[in-house]
């Protein structure tokens, strides 16, 4: 069997309130946080709960899933609520956030969350498209060393974002770049005046 099931915890004791919490909701997605987080994040803001079925990257691209062919455009998130399959996790958002009435009070203000969540989404697609591609730009040198920093001071912090975790791999490959990144004159340089590096960032 592919799928993982793995309540979530937390909140399994959220209170119960008719309709929202103990539902029948089931996320189905990869073992990463990506585009079901903000789903996540809803439902438990929301005090609901809902069950994750994992699918490991492994088996969805080894053709071992027949989830793919199921999946209305080929890609998860899924989300079900009993019955009902959705997918899209924008569409998802809004389904969700009608039904726990926060899509905005009357047409207008509904219009301007939906403005503001595509431009959202217009800049998950920039940074996507940023991050995948094969040329190189001083941007990302300043964003990887943005991102060792953040490594120095929370060690895991990229850990569970594939993107941001490739694209440094990507970069701190490159054979001259990777010959510095590990050279004694960087490594014996402070991140902070004053404090010795130890995190070997
Ligand atoms: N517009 C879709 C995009 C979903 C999407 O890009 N899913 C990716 C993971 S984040 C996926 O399923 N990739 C595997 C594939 O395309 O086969 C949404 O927001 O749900």
């Amino acid at each position: 069997m592919l799928l993982v099931d793995t309540t979530y915890q937390l909140l399994e004791d959220a209170p119960y309130t008719s309709g929202q919490t103990m539902s029948g909701y089931v996320i189905t997605y990869f073992p990463v946080r990506g585009k079901a987080e903000g789903i996540r994040m809803l439902l438990a803001d929301q005090g609901a709960t809902w069950k994750e079925e994992v699918v490991q990257f492994a088996d969805w691209f080894g053709g071992e899933s027949d989830l793919k062919q199921q999946a209305v455009f080929g890609q998860l998130p899924q989300f079900k609520d009993g019955d009902f399959v959705l997918y899209q996790s924008n569409s998802i958002l809004r389904y969700l956030a009608r039904k726990y009435g926060i899509a905005g009070a009357g047409n207008q203000e509904s219009a301007l969350i939906d403005m503001v969540n595509d431009g959202v989404e217009d800049l998950r697609g920039k940074y996507s498209r940023f991050f995948m591609t094969e040329l190189i730009s001083y941007a990302d040198y300043n964003l990887l060393d943005l991102l060792y920093c953040h490594l120095y001071l929370f060690p895991d912090c990229v850990s569970s974002f594939p993107l941001l975790t490739a694209f440094m791999d990507r970069i701190a490959s490159r054979p001259k770049l990777s010959e510095y990144l590990k050279s004694e004159a960087r490594i014996n340089r402070p991140v902070v005046p004053n404090k010795i590096n130890t995190s070997g960032q």
